[in-house]
């Protein structure tokens, strides 16, 4: 299976003809080909969109919500051969893909299609100056959409949509390991009849495809999600050229749960804030904080449950936890249970490689949960994004929302309790841009997105994503 290049509405090979390999990661072989692409396939990528962008940004707002809900359809449509496509790439259970991913990524192009007829601009009345202001939302022109492989289809589609609603061309790169669905996407964009050159993606590598996109002078705005180092880089290539950035970056997210809250929805939930997607979310509550008074029951109950879980092939409709992305990155995680192992950490459940019958070579593991009684300790500190959380008791909430914030990332934050003042004094002081209260990854798409600190900068969603791929332009008429 070879996937190609998706430009001016056409599927074309990389320039120079270098391809790279795609993995299952369920079985650990390679499955297909994918676009080693060159700066000159992005150039070509972009000067498609460059000259698609007069006539897309003058389209009625109409014309461009209608398009966007038909690929929204046609999404809805495909879900289920998407679903395994993602699966296949990812290692996600395909049931998850097919109740989380794929309606998501519909949910996205149905979403921003409607938002962007409701967008309003904004006019000022200069009361005792004869004078009207009012504010343009012009769209930006070429913008580039960088997304990672956790949430491939979900996070590529969560930056196109707003950015093809307001009016601009794009050019996007999908992960590397996990670029499938956004081919499937561009075929479906064709069916859809979505001018050609208006969406153009070209796969490859970060350091090379994603470098030269970030790089392009006449691509003017960045929409990243990915690891905190390529952000702190992206950000310092794009910066002597002004560009606008839009970073959604790591998290280390505390979950902090104080004895008063419902226990059956929390321990429920804390089961899969903890390991959905393998723990492959940057949204997963990694940091797992609980009150002292509750602690050793909590601790039993909880790994009981993740005992519970089932590690296995992605199609089997019983698996809770199916294969890690890539070989290296189950690496890395497991050199953090390791680390956090010689750092005092105490495994309670997990921690080992699982061998799959029939897919011997695939990259599965345990789900882990550590006890630690450190809060600054390196597997406290850094991101793992895998199956492992760690555990500790705390005994105030002055200290639980000390070791809370006690970390560089800031982007999201669970609190479990039933105490309506605690919750407002909390929420006001956890450093993180989004708090869940009694309930995780609740998303209604109109709220911002997105993180403090190392988390990130800027914020995506509802009118936010909106107002990130537009220009603001102040019109002042004295009369
Ligand atoms: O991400 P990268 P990686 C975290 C997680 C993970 C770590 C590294 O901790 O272990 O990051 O993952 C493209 N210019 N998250 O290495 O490299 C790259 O091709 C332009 C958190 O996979 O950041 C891919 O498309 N682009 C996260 C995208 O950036 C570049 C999700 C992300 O890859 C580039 C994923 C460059 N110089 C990982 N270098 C989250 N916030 O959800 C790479 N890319």
């Amino acid at each position: 299976m070879k996937i190609q290049n998706y430009i001016n509405g056409n599927f074309e090979n990389p320039i120079e003809n270098n391809w790279l390999d795609n993995y299952n990661p369920s079985n650990g072989e390679v499955y297909g080909l994918i676009p080693n692409s060159s700066k000159e396939d992005v150039e070509k990528a972009y000067e498609s969109a460059k000259s698609a962008f007069l006539e897309w940004s003058k389209t009625t707002l109409e014309e461009r919500s209608r398009i966007l809900i038909k690929i929204s359809e046609l999404l809805e449509d495909n879900l289920q051969s998407f679903a395994e496509a993602e699966s296949k790439d990812n290692g996600k259970p395909v049931s998850l893909a097919k109740t989380v991913d794929i309606p998501r990524a519909a949910s996205n192009f149905r979403f921003f299609g409607n938002a962007i007829t409701q967008f309003a601009s904004e006019s000022h009345e200069s009361v005792g100056q004869n004078a009207i202001n009012y504010t343009l939302r012009q769209p930006i022109g070429v913008v580039g959409c960088i997304s990672p492989w956790n949430l491939p289809l979900y996070l590529f589609t969560w930056k196109i949509a707003p950015a093809l609603a307001a009016g601009n061309c794009v050019v996007a790169k999908p992960s590397e390991i996990t670029p499938m669905t956004a081919y499937l996407l561009s075929e479906i964009c064709n069916k859809a009849a979505l001018p050609k050159g208006v969406l153009n993606i070209v796969h490859g590598l970060g350091k090379s495809t994603g470098q030269a996109i970030v790089e392009h002078p006449e691509i003017k705005a960045i929409s990243f999600t990915g690891g905190t180092a390529t952000g702190a880089h992206i950000a310092k290539v794009a910066a002597p050229m002004f560009k606008k950035l839009s970073l959604e970056l790591g998290g280390k997210n505390p979950n902090i749960i104080f004895a008063d809250c419902g226990y059956d929805e929390m321990l429920h939930t804390t089961v899969r804030s903890s390991f959905a997607n393998q723990g492959q979310i940057c949204l997963c509550g990694s940091r797992i904080f609980v009150e002292a008074s509750m602690y050793e029951k909590f601790k039993k109950d909880f790994v009981q449950k993740v005992q519970a879980l089932k590690v296995g092939h992605p199609s089997d409709e019983n698996t809770n936890i199916g294969a890690l992305v890539s070989k290296s990155h189950l690496e890395k995680v497991m050199d953090y249970i390791e680390i956090g192992k010689n750092e005092g950490g105490k495994i309670l459940c997990g921690g080992n490689k699982v061998t799959v019958k029939g897919f011997e070579n695939g990259y599965y593991l345990e789900p882990t949960v550590m006890e630690i009684r450190s809060d600054e300790c390196r597997v406290n500190q850094e991101e793992i994004f895998g199956p492992v959380v760690t555990i500790m008791p705390f005994n105030s909430e002055d200290e639980a929302l000390q070791m809370a914030n006690k970390v560089k990332y800031g982007l999201s934050a669970t609190l479990w309790t039933n105490d309506l003042k605690r919750t407002m004094r909390m929420s006001n002081q956890l450093q993180a841009g989004i708090v869940w209260v009694n309930t995780w990854m609740m998303r209604d798409l109109r709220t911002p997105f997105g993180g403090v600190k190392a988390s990130g900068v800027g914020r995506e969603g509802g009118f936010e994503a909106l107002r990130f791929f537009t220009e603001a332009k102040n019109v002042c008429i004295k009369y």
